[in-house]
């Protein structure tokens, strides 16, 4: 099914939000204009996801939120999906191989569910508040590391030029942001060297490039 774009998508989300960088590395891959709509989530009153009006979009106060087809939809997984199921020109995100999608689902749900929640902005205030800040390093250290090395042993199982073999799907979405999250956090991410040399492959690719963080309006150096 390839809909027509009656309007211009709107894309509620932060620079550096992982989960944002995905929908926007998919929007760019199905060549789709949108309205980019920052949402602070460390601005100087605390968030702005936290604020009423956007509370209101999305209960659970988080990035990133697509407004396309007249629908409002919520979770990177999901919208990446829809826009797969709905654009069928640009690259296909998910394989119509039941293995091979199964595979880049895998990997998808191992950075979705398994890493990106414990780097979580809320979760690493809350750890800091509560903690303090060696406990915060600490915590980040351990599950991002744990997370990390269950990605590279599923990676020699599926790994071509990509995540799964040499086509991009949904799993080389979700891995270079949170390749580049790690490193934010200082992991070292060279002790990985499939998640390292699949990063490389794609972190040089236009689309990952117009959706990284540096190349978005919000991005403190293009605001300096
Ligand atoms: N599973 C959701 C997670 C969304 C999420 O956690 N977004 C983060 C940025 S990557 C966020 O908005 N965090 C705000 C906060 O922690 O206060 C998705 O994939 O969209």
């Amino acid at each position: 099914m390839n809909r027509a774009n009656v309007a211009r998508p709107i894309l509620w989300n932060y620079h550096l939000s992982t989960c944002s960088w995905r929908v926007r590395i998919a929007l760019s891959l199905k060549a789709i204009d949108y309205e980019y709509r920052a949402v602070d989530l460390l601005s100087k009153k605390g968030g702005d996801q936290f604020s009423t009006q956007f509370t209101k979009l999305n209960p659970k106060q988080e990035v990133p939120i697509l407004l396309i087809d007249n629908n409002l939809f919520t979770q990177s997984i999901p919208i990446i999906e829809y826009l797969d199921d709905t654009r069928t020109s640009g690259t296909k995100l998910l394989s119509s191989d039941p293995v091979k999608r199964a595979k880049s689902k895998i990997i998808a749900e191992l950075i979705n569910s398994g890493i990106q929640p414990y780097q979580n902005a809320n979760v690493i205030k809350k750890i800091n508040v509560q903690m303090g800040k060696v406990k915060r390093i600490e915590w980040l250290n351990f599950y991002l590391n744990k997370g990390l090395k269950a990605l590279e042993a599923n990676l020699k199982n599926t790994k071509g030029r990509y995540c799964v073999g040499d086509e991009i799907s949904i799993a080389d979405l979700c891995l270079v942001p949170q390749v580049y999250a790690a490193k934010r956090y200082k992991i070292d991410v060279t002790k990985y060297p499939l998640i390292n040399s699949v990063n490389l492959e794609l972190e040089i690719l236009p689309s990952f490039i117009k959706a990284h963080p540096d190349n978005q309006p919000d991005s403190l150096k293009n605001n300096n």
